[in-house]
């Protein structure tokens, strides 16, 4: 089993025990969680990848290549009234003369702000497509989505609960109202919804389609990867993107065929199918797991910002 499913499925046994009494507000507790992990795939013939693999070393690093630059920034809540920190990944050749496209990318119910570059290896994605003139350069920021005055990632036992939960709703203000204006006062962005993309694996994929859609003002590049439970309900979100037409680049969807939440993706596809939403649609042989999530911003990255 996968580093990250191991996590998540121990985290929701040790959990389930004592969790019971409040976790009725939200709809998260671990037996749940545990229960949408088993849920059986159902795939119907249109659940097939739209690309063909990338290329073998693509998510490794490459010594000797150019390599872009991971630093810490910081930024003061109006949320949650104390200073929180997102790692930044600078592009090879970074000039602080030019304008860059900003990506934010949004981790898992157990992550932080180090889940992209520690678990998946964005950063090495990043470098490799950059280096190789297959990405536009940009800007990437990979926040802490748990905004929450202590936003550690919480003990095994407390990951599948409201309050863990609750962080990544409440992370939507703290997005829009101090992240993004502190990243764009710090750097040199192009500070417009058509130069900025949302992107986010499992929980973080439930955040960045109900950001992303629900902020077309925001951003214009929006990608669920492996989406969680806490993905709003589909008709919800097609509706909010099908109004965004006009301004919308691209709605991309993933998730692998052994993944046991790929209902939810499903659901969000099926419904952006039925209000006559363009989207991509690339369901892997993966798992909930980093194979599906370097390949898919490996996918995502080469698409932004055409
Ligand atoms: C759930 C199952 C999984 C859930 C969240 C997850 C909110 C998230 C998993 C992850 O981020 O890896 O029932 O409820």
């Amino acid at each position: 089993m996968t580093d990250h499913l191991s996590r998540v499925l121990i985290a929701a046994a040790l959990c389930a025990v004592g969790t019971v009494a409040h976790a009725q507000e939200l709809d998260v507790n671990a037996d749940k969680a545990r229960a949408d992990f088993a849920r059986p795939v159902v795939l119907a013939a249109d659940d097939v990848r739209a690309f063909a693999p990338p290329p073998a070393g693509f998510a490794d690093a490459r010594p000797g290549a150019a390599q872009g630059k991971v630093e810490t920034f910081t930024y003061a809540s109006v949320v949650t009234g104390t200073r929180r920190t997102a790692n930044v990944w600078l592009p090879p050749g970074y000039d602080k003369t030019r304008r860059y496209p900003v990506l934010y990318l949004l981790h898992g119910i157990g992550g932080n702000q180090d889940e992209w570059c520690g678990y998946v290896r964005a950063q090495d994605v990043l470098d490799n497509l950059t280096a190789a003139g297959k990405a536009v350069p940009m800007i990437v920021v990979m926040p802490n989505g748990r905004a929450l005055a202590d936003d550690r990632s919480p003990p095994e036992n407390k990951v599948f609960t409201p309050e863990n939960a609750a962080g990544f709703a409440r992370f939507e203000r703290d997005l829009l109202d101090s992240l993004i204006p502190a990243v764009d006062a710090a750097y040199p962005t192009h500070a417009d919804s058509a130069h900025r993309a949302i992107g986010g694996l499992s929980m973080g994929g439930g955040q960045a389609l109900n950001f992303g859609l629900g902020h077309p003002e925001a951003f214009n590049w929006v990608a669920g990867f492996s989406p969680a439970p806490n993905t709003e309900p589909p008709a919800k979100l097609a509706g909010e993107a099908a109004r965004a037409k006009g301004k919308l680049k691209l709605v991309y969807l993933s998730c692998g065929n052994r993944d046991g939440l790929i209902n939810v993706a499903q659901g969000v596809h099926r419904q952006l199918r039925e209000q006559g939403v363009a989207h991509v649609w690339n369901v892997d042989g993966y798992g909930h797991d980093r194979d599906s999530w370097a390949e898919n911003l490996y996918h995502y990255a080469q698409l932004l910002f055409r």
